[in-house]
């Protein structure tokens, strides 16, 4: 036998670009979407939204409704109670209304469903639902909330007399204290980071199949956890969770906001079980961005202590976050804030402290963290902002001074000031690799150039870093579930395999990145092994897909079970070689004899043995499954560059360039861990440039439709000039990979702001709150002044 060595590339393993597989599906209008289900005697299910932000129900007559041809169910919340089910729990151990019962909280609100022939006959029959509501007045925004005499919100909490939701600290407050005191200089910042919304092309839905006959419930849903849901199916229900199956097909973008469990979802299960048919609930556009989970809508402020050459003593921040009318966060239960606390993580700060305050309004719930670790986004977004303020308040160039913080190469593993341990960097390399890039000093100079002239070029610099791959069960769980992920391998007798995680694609590329992590443990190439996610009665059990975790923990577990199986292919080895297992040496794909290298078998001829020729006693097949619950998160670093030229007289601004250097350690596939970067560039130019939800002060949503909400088309997106050549492996990943999904999201939009704030230097403004839009540019140069703090209420 004269098998060789392959080549990893050839066969689609580690640092090979293949092209993505499920684009195939996708590209020919052939994928399989939660919308393209269609059963046999399905009905369809549309929601009555509230039209009033806060308002109490006196009555709700549901009888011309009932009367509408075609028409199978109406649901209320009275009727929800009944089973216990007209409220559910969320995931950071608060109560949020399914159907309202008592009082509506938020424009959009779930108030009733129909469940008809067609969605149009429901929807025509929602329209007939008579509410009769005692309008109370409208919170849209934390200082209303805050009050002495606003209107409680929440009064169907029992003790729940104002509406702050927690006060939450954490990090060194003496110890900041002290190094306040001995500060040369104090710098200052206070912004508003805006409401916005992952906004998914495909919107949010289920299609729900209670079998009578068999007891068993088949739910297809756009969900990035199906496992968490089915166990939330199984407790809040009160099902048997072996007859709940939950298929995640496939999903048309989550940014996370398929996270969270929504109303429609539980009412189209209890209207199939009620019915005993299938009931279909699509949400539609208006009904996702008005009521689904939004992201951000906090106001932060801090202060930085520094001592005058440069160096950062402590930080202090605060922040008031505007949670709704529910606390429906969808982050590890017991951080109230998610993981802000990795702000500045990045610099070697000795001391900070933060408190966080969580105010009730009457706005939907949410607070997802829509392509961000938790929080992440803002705590990045303070960080760089507060940092270009304290190196303009202190006279040092922006880049330098940031070099000059930064948590040095030999200094791993380094304790964050909040308590995070981060492990691997190479943080000033990135800056260098970045500011070459972009031609810094020449930039500068330029600058000058042109502020002789009159026109306005600025720079902005943002680093970040990102805890991704939540999380080792230690410290992370959700509702008590510890967090960790999966992955099942059974390799079939020809040597072509099957994969399954517990994580779930959303567009990632996971079907073929996986693929490439099996063919690097066993030289298989990626080409014979398809993978699955998505469905409980086949996928082992996973916290799913968010916070970039998928390859920090499942594809850990990947790597981890192709190992277990390489394990027992070396004995089978041993066995075709008739050699003992000492003496058998691995290569990619193929064992050998170590005395006599060019006797060898392939990792096909060993799938083949464990079916037909296993040694004596040995458990024939060759399968295997890994949990992996990782030993810490990883931390991917980066440093996006943008420079842009500000027009006076419009307040336009055009990015000229925009430079990512992005280390997230071990790339699997270059080409998708490219197009997550641009991806994520590109929301966040949205962020800084365009998007923001708002409400008017009766609290009417502003931003329910795409004429308000803005998303960047091929023509707005700025050009993207992407770096690899930084590469720091994660320690304790088995491959050495980090997350990548959101780190572009995360880091970008300081960029892009503090790109604007540096080319209005000359204006003394300190701040203009995101999006950064020409009118409150033009009014920063005009008067001279910030545009910040300020909530976004529109009075008009
Ligand atoms: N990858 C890689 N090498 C690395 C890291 C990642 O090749 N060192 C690959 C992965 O194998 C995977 C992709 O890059 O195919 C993203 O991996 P990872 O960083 O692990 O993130 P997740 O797979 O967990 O994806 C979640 C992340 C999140 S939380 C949001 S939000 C987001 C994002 O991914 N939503 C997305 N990117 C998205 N991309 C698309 N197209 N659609 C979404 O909804
Ligand atoms: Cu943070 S949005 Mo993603 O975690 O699904």
């Amino acid at each position: 036998m004269t098998t060789q060595a392959l080549d990893e590339i050839k066969i689609g393993g580690l640092g090979s670009s293949r092209k993505r597989v499920e684009d195939d599906r996708f590209i020919r209008g052939k994928g399989n979407y939660t919308d393209d289900v269609v059963l046999p005697g399905m009905l369809h299910m549309e929601i009555l939204r509230s039209p009033l932000p806060h308002a109490r129900i006196k009555s709700i007559d549901t009888s011309k409704a009932w009367a509408v041809p075609g028409v199978h169910l109406v649901l209320t919340g009275e009727m929800m109670a009944t089973r216990n089910l007209a409220w559910m729990p969320t995931l950071s151990y608060d109560t949020q209304a399914v159907l309202a019962t008592d009082k509506v909280r938020f424009q959009g609100q779930e108030v009733a469903c129909v469940i008809a022939d067609d969605p149009y006959i429901a929807k025509d029959a929602c329209e007939l639902i008579e509410v009769d509501y005692e309008a109370l007045p409208p919170i849209v925004n934390p200082w209303q909330g805050l009050e002495p005499d606003a209107p409680v919100i929440r009064d169907d909490k029992v003790g729940q007399d104002g509406n702050v939701i927690y006060n939450w600290e954490v990090g060194d407050k003496a110890g900041t204290d002290r190094a306040f005191e001995q500060a040369d200089l104090v710098s200052k910042l206070e912004l508003h980071y805006p409401r916005s919304h992952p906004s998914p092309i495909e919107c949010c839905g289920s299609v729900a199949d209670f079998n009578r006959a068999t007891q068993k419930l088949t739910v297809y849903m756009t969900t990035q956890a199906p496992h968490i849901i089915r166990a939330a199916v199984a407790m809040v229900a009160e099902l048997p969770e072996q007859m709940i199956r939950i298929i995640s097909p496939d999903i048309g973008g989550g940014f996370g906001n398929k996270v969270p469990v929504y109303p429609g979802y539980v009412c189209s299960i209890l209207a199939s079980i009620l019915l005993e048919r299938p009931v279909k609930w699509i949400e539609d556009k208006t009904g996702n961005l008005i009521s689904t989970g939004f992201a951000r809508d906090i106001y932060l402020k801090g202060e930085m202590a520094l001592r005058k050459d440069g160096k950062i003593l402590g930080v202090r921040m605060h922040t008031d976050a505007d949670h709704g009318a529910f606390f429906s966060d969808a982050q590890p239960s017991k951080f109230k804030i998610g993981l802000m606390h990795s702000a500045f993580a990045a610099y070697d700060i000795p001391a900070a402290h933060l408190t966080a305050r969580g105010v009730y309004t009457n706005k939907a719930p949410g607070g997802v963290a829509y392509r961000c670790s938790f929080r992440v986004t803002e705590a990045m977004f303070f960080q760089e902002r507060m940092v270009q303020a304290a190196a303009a308040d202190l006279g040092i160039d922006q880049a330098e001074f940031r070099r000059m913080n930064f948590v040095r190469d030999d200094d791993f593993p380094h304790r964050t000031p909040f308590g995070f341990l981060t492990d691997s960097g190479q943080y000033a390399k990135c800056l260098d690799v970045g500011l070459k890039a972009i031609d810094y000093e020449n930039f500068r100079k330029e600058q000058a150039e042109a502020r002789k002239q009159g026109r306005l070029l600025g720079l902005g610099i943002s680093t970040m870093t990102e805890p991704l791959g939540a999380g080792n069960s230690r410290e992370y769980d959700i509702l008590g579930i510890k967090m960790f992920d999966s992955a099942e391998l059974k390799i079939h007798m020809t040597g072509k395999a099957i994969l399954r995680t517990g994580a779930k694609s959303q567009g990632q590329g996971h079907e073929t990145t996986w693929a490439q992590i099996v063919a690097h443990e066993l030289g298989i190439p990626a080409d014979d092994i398809t993978v699955e996610e998505g469905d409980t009665d086949t996928a082992p059990f996973g916290m799913g897909t968010y916070a970039s975790r998928s390859t920090p923990v499942a594809g850990a577990a990947v790597a981890m079970v192709s190992r277990k199986i390489r394990a027992k292919a070396r004995k089978l080895a041993a066995h075709l070689l008739e050699v003992s297992e000492e003496d058998v040496e691995w290569e990619l794909g193929r064992f050998y004899v170590r005395s006599a290298p060019q006797r060898g078998v392939s990792i096909q001829e060993c799938a083949m043995a464990a079916y037909s020729n296993m040694p004596d006693g040995m458990e024939p097949g060759l399968e295997n499954t890994a949990y992996y619950d990782p030993p810490n998160l990883t931390w991917p670093f980066a440093v996006y560059i943008v420079t842009v030229e500000v027009d006076r007289e419009t307040g336009v601004w055009d990015v000229l360039r925009m430079v990512a250097v992005d280390d997230c350690g071990v790339r699997i596939n270059p080409m998708i861990v490219e197009g997550q970067i641009m991806g994520g560039l590109t929301e966040a130019y949205a962020m800084a440039s365009m998007q923001f939800i708002t409400f008017d002060a009766d609290g009417n949503c502003v931003g329910s439709n795409y004429m308000d909400y803005l998303l960047p088309s091929a023509w707005e997106t700025p050009g993207y000039e992407l770096h690899s050549e930084v590469v720091t492996p994660c320690p304790h990943h088995p491959i050495g990979a980090k997350g990548i999904g959101e780190c572009a999201a995360v880091g970008g939009p300081a960029a892009f702001v503090n790109a604007v704030m540096d080319a209005l230097e000359e204006t003394g403004v300190r701040n203009i709150d995101m999006p950064v839009l020409p009118d409150r540019v033009w009014e920063a140069i005009t008067y001279r002044r910030d545009v910040s703090g300020a909530p976004p209420i529109r009075q008009d």
